[in-house]
């Protein structure tokens, strides 16, 4: 597959994406609309094709919302309190929650110390709102805010984060609840569920001084016979701050092997660890809908509750073919809705840090008892969990049957002791290009050339699974595995293609579909 590379760069190049502050000095403005070379023949992301694509999606009520990016204070409960950044003062940060049609209308303003962005994941959204600074926008600098504006299409679970470095592995996220005018479950209490990993000002750790040590790679710790040993941590110390995070031998065979790259010191649900967890109460018999969001950086989560089975309804936001299941996997950035019916009693919903032996948990409360411990390990914890690729879309969003107009093989590509994540051997550029069409139906086949798991995200796009499968926005890709998935190119723009893994993506595992003009 061939890149295409702007001949001319504007006055935000290559260069200049998501780069520190001293570069980011030459920009005129922060946050501006207009961001990327209009050169080269593809769609601008405010460009008329954008601007009609909205169109078409019509106006609705106009929901306001105001954002704050801030260094704060967090307590995770038990006492521990961390020194982070985060969307004002609550982990994670305040839901929003609209109905589909409507127009989203919020102000960002950024107390941070560096430039951020706000991404809205899974939001077939006008590309200009997408959120990727140095491509579909200026980036957000330090003192300045951000007014976005779109109209929300599509009904589900969706969440949001920053696109800037590795800012979303701090306390910058929430979710995102797009409600549907013609909802057609019905269910007595709605219980948002968020999974995180969290290592940000913990001994002096950050997730740049994370993100330093990793991309030193493994370099002479390879071969010494210490990636067979479970949770073996790598023993230098980290770049700057902090112990090392680094981690060996993690491992589970629903991931194909290595786990994960990175020793959190805390897994979270709702912003609490297990010790402290929240509770949700309800009443035995009660239809209970959770929408659970993995928003780590480097953790898959295997979630149970306990003595209870779920349905699965959706993922990524988007109906499924109910299926009963004892327990869910989630990778980065992937959403799931279940039904449960509540039992009577006090229940742990754990989630499992897949491969890495920790957990994370919440309290469900019906009645009567003692809580469980942070360490409980519900018996459904041991069933294995369903693949995406075995569950089928509802019929109401099944991608119709088509030949593809294109087909864009994505190589990924890297390995763990370089730390040189890639698409194709080529790490991220911002003036990468794989062409599409508006119109085309368009095949991306996954080739996984790495020892690891990849959890696959296209901005802007839901795309299907192989034989009427789901509709996802991100998708599991084991090692040594191909994944073929199909979208309707029906949202003009320049959009981002990457692994969640936000380590990976910021090593270079990230590129750029962008539309012919
Ligand atoms: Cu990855």
């Amino acid at each position: 597959m061939r890149i295409r590379t702007t001949t001319r760069r504007a006055a935000l190049g290559a260069g200049l994406a998501m780069a520190g502050g001293g570069l980011l000095a030459a920009c005129s403005k922060g946050g501006g609309p207009a961001a990327a070379p209009t050169d080269g023949g593809y769609v601008s992301p405010d460009g008329k094709e954008v601007a009609a694509a909205e169109a078409r999606r019509g106006t609705g009520p106009v929901r306001q919302v105001r954002l704050t990016a801030t260094a704060a204070r967090i307590g995770l409960g038990g006492g521990r309190t961390v020194a982070t950044w985060a969307y004002g003062d609550t982990l994670p940060g305040p839901e929003i929650r609209v109905t589909a049609g409507d127009t989203l209308a919020l102000t960002l303003a950024n107390h941070l110390p560096e430039p951020t962005s706000v991404h809205w994941h899974g939001l077939a959204l006008r590309n200009d709102m997408d959120g990727a600074p140095g491509l579909t926008q200026q980036p957000v600098k330090a003192g300045a805010s951000h007014d976005y504006r779109f109209t929300v299409a599509h009904p589900g679970t969706y969440w949001l984060h920053p696109h800037a470095g590795v800012q979303q592995d701090r306390g910058l996220y929430a979710p995102l609840i797009v409600e549907d005018p013609k909802e057609p479950l019905s269910y007595d209490k709605e219980w948002v569920v968020v999974l995180d990993d969290w290592v940000d000002g913990v001994d002096g750790s950050t997730p740049d001084a994370v993100l330093a040590e990793l991309s030193k790679g493994m370099g002479m710790e390879m071969g010494t016979g210490m990636e067979g040993m479970e949770g073996m941590h790598h023993g230098g110390p980290a770049a700057s701050g902090g112990p090392s995070r680094m981690l060996m031998g993690a491992s589970s065979p629903v991931l194909g092997g290595d786990a994960g790259d990175v020793a959190y010191p805390h897994y979270l649900v709702n912003g609490r660890v297990p010790e402290d967890p929240q509770t949700f109460t309800a009443r035995p018999g009660d239809r209970i809908r959770i929408r659970l969001v993995n928003a780590g950086g480097d953790t898959a989560f295997r979630v149970a509750l306990g003595e209870h089975r779920m349905t699965i309804t959706h993922t990524d936001g988007f109906p499924v073919e109910h299926v009963q299941t004892d327990t869910l996997l989630l990778g980065m950035g992937e959403r799931y809705d279940v039904l449960v019916e509540a039992k009577d009693g006090v229940f742990p919903l754990t989630a499992l840090a897949e491969g890495k032996n920790r957990s994370a948990m919440a309290v469900l409360r019906t009645g009567g008892g003692a809580a469980p411990g942070a360490d409980a390990r519900p018996k459904e914890l041991d069933a294995t969990p369903p693949a995406a690729g075995s569950l089928k879309a509802d019929r109401s969003v099944r991608l119709p049957e088509r030949r593809p107009d294109r087909t864009v093989t994505l190589k990924l590509t890297g390995s763990m002791e370089k730390y040189d994540w890639a698409v194709n051997g080529r790490k991220y550029a911002p003036s990468q290009r794989y062409d599409v069409r508006a119109g085309e139906r368009v095949r991306l086949v996954f080739v996984n050339d790495t020892g690891m798991w990849h959890p696959m995200h296209l901005h802007g796009h839901t795309f299907a699974l192989p034989g009427g499968g789901p509709r996802k926005d991100t998708a599991i890709v084991l090692p040594g595995k191909r994944l073929a998935v199909d979208f309707d190119a029906d949202n003009p723009g320049l959009w981002m293609l990457h692994c969640h893994n936000v380590y990976h993506s910021e090593a270079g595992m990230m590129t750029v579909l962008g539309y012919r003009r």
